[in-house]
């Protein structure tokens, strides 16, 4: 679980990044990656991501 979370959550992990990347400011403001409607495809990808790890 430890290496899991690492990898997606730290400050350059997977889900991380998409919040910082997606919808403009990279960076500084954290939520406003949920106004980009392209930030759902990638929230939904790291709930697969999530599900296929614990099966
Ligand atoms: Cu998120």
């Amino acid at each position: 679980m430890e290496s899991f979370q690492d990898r997606m959550q730290n400050s350059t992990g997977v889900h991380s990044a998409g919040h910082f990347t997606i919808s403009g400011d990279s960076g500084s403001d954290f939520y406003t990656s949920t106004g980009d409607p392209a930030f759902w495809l990638h929230h939904s990808m790291i709930d697969r991501v999530r599900y296929i790890w614990q099966s």
